[in-house]
């Protein structure tokens, strides 16, 4: 039994339609070597309905199998069975396999679909603050209001990397600035841009929200201003906060409304798209909700805050556990323990929850008419699981409701199928089956811990089984979707993790974050990144060399000026193959090799054909591709796009002819 030969997966060339509704037929084909097995069963739900599947056209490599199945209103799963003599195999989501556990089957969920739109995508993430100062007059000022213990402080420095009190640290970054590098972020080959939080809030990172209606006047436009800061060392809070008249003067909160709403219409001129970061499991503790008093007297325009006044209307926002404490009750559950981010108490409040329904609703209709939501610590939502469930069942509803082609892609650690079944997300910020095994492959650094482990580094076997497992997680087309980054606002930059030093330094920072790194390793997993299903997307600032640890440090200046120029090249480059090669977009994903410090893979879809070989090692190597795998034949050509190694990359091409069903490549 040729087992390389097997294959079928969930895209378009082995399941049509790969998307089905309910009541369609759907053709299902599965893939063996030609003349090679007697038998291919189609087996429905475990092994309750078995079917004997036809062969309905072979080529010269290939037979093909098909099965028609009519799909119902429920979910199903299916896997296949191969029978040749005395020998059977199983073929499921982990690919040719004795090991036929329901959690790896083939899905369909009747109904569900992800945006055409996100498939593939090339998605570009930006921490506003941090990205381009487009308007200095919205800058927040040294000492404007009190923040956590500080007042806060103007970095006038563009380049200086933020400090301790990084929360309270402005550098002034907004949304005229990314405006006024459209056409940079375009011709990196971006179709989509992911924010960080952009609602009013008194942090830098935005993910404490003051106000879910508003675009922060800071990102936005000031028309009014707040009269005097502070005096500096002003310790009262409540006091100091009454300067935040800036980030809430109504006429300040309308215009950066308008003024977002024509930054999307321009983004979309320009053929891209825009999701924003929404932070509802809690808000901000200085959010109306909580002090509105204190926050709106001086701009007319508000109501008691539940923090104040057992009689708030916001009262049921929150749970407090106190009830006899006020005013300043302060008795209410913060996210994983922070007091700045109260846990919003949706059980209890029908209120809140139309609000924030409504909030869902609102920005992804006209006149804003972002492109979905990438939803913050979503499996943290409510009190209960079949609260949280309910709540991102509704919460797909409203927004699909109000703008069908929007998506729902959530920030998940850990297994996210039971919210990817169909009827909640779209999809999730893609850490294991991505970030990480792309991580401990390339630099052996371990997931969730700051050890290295060398077991990791550089096995190719343990690359895929991770990757396949946690792949089998989700349906196709939400794999399609998924948001695989390298970097984020949340970890070390990707460059400075291949210097492999993170588990040998006790103090981040202790070594400066550029020291060591490796500009090959950091190339191949950008290799990896543009070739791997999914919607690869860039941390601003990677592709152009920055460096940094964990946040705060990973969070620093885009370095207009001083950027990595070839590195910036080598983006364009990689993102241009992505967009011209069909089956890096939509393919399907076969294994080619895994050895030590190698991997190597091929897309494929249709006539478009991709091999890729990752050679970690720092010597060359002869390899040989078995690339019949992907459909070629002998006399076929493949022809090389790149090579990348430590001291630069070049992309000469070079073509290699298939003999005996394989190419062979020295690199
Ligand atoms: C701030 C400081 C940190 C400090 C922390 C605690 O910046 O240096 O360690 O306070 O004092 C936002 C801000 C953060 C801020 C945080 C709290 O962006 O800067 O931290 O608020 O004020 C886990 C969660 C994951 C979460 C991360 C941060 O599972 O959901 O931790 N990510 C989201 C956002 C964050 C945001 C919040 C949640 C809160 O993306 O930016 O933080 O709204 C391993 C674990 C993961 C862990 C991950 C990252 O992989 O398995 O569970 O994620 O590490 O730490
Ligand atoms: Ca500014």
């Amino acid at each position: 039994l040729n087992r390389e030969a097997l294959f079928t997966d969930e895209t378009e060339n082995f399941r049509f339609p790969t998307e089905p509704l309910e009541g369609d037929d759907v053709y299902l084909r599965f893939r063996t070597a030609r003349d090679n097995v007697d038998y291919v069963y189609y087996i429905e739900d475990g092994s309750r309905n078995e079917a004997i599947m036809e062969r309905s056209d072979s080529d010269g490599l290939f037979d093909y199998y098909e099965h028609k199945i009519t799909v119902g209103r429920e979910r199903l799963s299916y896997s296949f069975k191969v029978v040749k003599g005395s020998e059977t195999c199983y073929y499921n989501r982990l690919g040719a396999t004795m090991d036929n556990q329901e959690c790896f089957h083939f899905r369909i969920a009747p109904g569900f679909s992800t945006p055409d739109w996100a498939k593939g995508a090339i998605m570009y993430q930006i921490y506003v603050d941090r990205f381009c100062n487009g308007d200095p007059s919205n800058d927040v000022v040294d000492n404007e209001y009190f923040y956590i213990d500080q007042n806060v402080m103007h970095v006038s420095d563009w380049s200086k990397y933020p400090s301790q009190m990084d929360v309270g640290c402005f550098y002034g970054g907004d949304l005229q600035g990314v405006w006024d590098k459209l056409d940079y972020i375009q011709n990196l080959g971006v179709d989509v841009i992911y924010f960080n939080p952009i609602f009013v809030s008194p942090s830098n990172h935005k993910y404490d929200c003051q106000d879910y209606d508003h675009i922060d006047p800071h990102y936005g436009v000031i028309v009014k201003d707040g009269g005097e800061p502070l005096k500096s060392g002003s310790a009262d809070n409540r006091q100091a906060t009454k300067y935040m008249i800036r980030s809430t003067a109504k006429e300040n909160l309308e215009a950066s409304d308008a003024f977002f709403a024509r930054f999307v219409a321009e983004v979309h001129r320009r053929g891209m798209k825009v999701i924003l970061d929404g932070v509802f499991n809690h808000c901000g503790s200085f959010n109306k909700w909580l002090d509105g008093e204190l926050l709106y007297q001086m701009s007319g325009d508000y109501e008691a805050g539940a923090y104040v006044s057992e009689d708030s209307p916001y009262h049921t926002f929150f749970k407090f556990y106190k009830d006899d404490a006020w005013p300043c009750n302060d008795s209410y559950d913060g996210w994983w323990g922070h007091s700045t981010l109260p846990k919003l108490n949706y059980e209890e409040s029908p209120k809140l929850y139309e609000y924030i329904m409504k909030i869902a609703r609102k920005w992804v209709s006209p006149p804003y008419n972002v492109d979905g939501w990438r939803l913050d610590v979503a499996a943290d939502l409510g009190h209960s699981s079949e609260y949280n469930h309910q709540f991102w069942r509704d919460f797909r509803n409203a927004v699909k409701e109000a703008n069908p082609k929007a998506i729902v892609l959530a920030e998940h650690y850990g297994d996210p199928s039971s919210w990817l079944a169909g009827d909640q997300w779209d999809t999730v910020m893609n850490y294991d089956a991505f970030m990480e095994p792309v991580t401990w492959f390339l630099t052996g650094m371990e997931k969730h811990s700051d050890e290295s482990n060398p077991n990791l580094y550089g096995d190719g076997e343990s690359f895929f089984r991770s990757m396949n497992y946690h792949m089998s997680r989700m349906m196709t087309n939400s794999m399609m979707v998924a948001m695989n980054e390298l970097s984020n606002h949340d970890h070390s930059r990707f460059l400075t993790r291949t210097n492999r030093m993170v588990g040998r330094i006790s103090t981040k920072g202790a070594k400066a974050a550029s020291e060591g790194v490796n500009y090959g390793v950091f190339r191949e997993a950008v290799l990896i990144q543009m070739t791997w299903p999914g919607a690869p997307t860039i941390y601003y600032g990677d592709e152009a060399g920055v460096c940094g640890w964990t946040d705060p440090d990973n969070r620093r200046t885009y370095p207009w000026g001083n950027e990595n120029l070839e590195l910036i090249e080598f983006h364009k480059y990689m993102t241009g193959l992505h967009h011209r090669i069909a089956a890096l977009r939509r393919g399907s994903l076969k294994q080619l090799l895994a050895g030590r410090q190698l991997i190597a893979y091929g897309r494929f879809c249709g006539d478009s054909v991709c091999a890729v070989i990752v050679n970690n090692r720092a010597t060359e190597r002869d390899v040989q591709l078995p690339v019949w795998q992907l459909g070629l034949s002998d006399g076929d050509t493949l022809v090389r796009h790149m090579l990348t190694y430590e001291t630069g990359y070049n992309v000469g091409r070079i073509s290699y002819e298939v003999a005996d069903g394989q190419v062979s490549v020295f690199m």
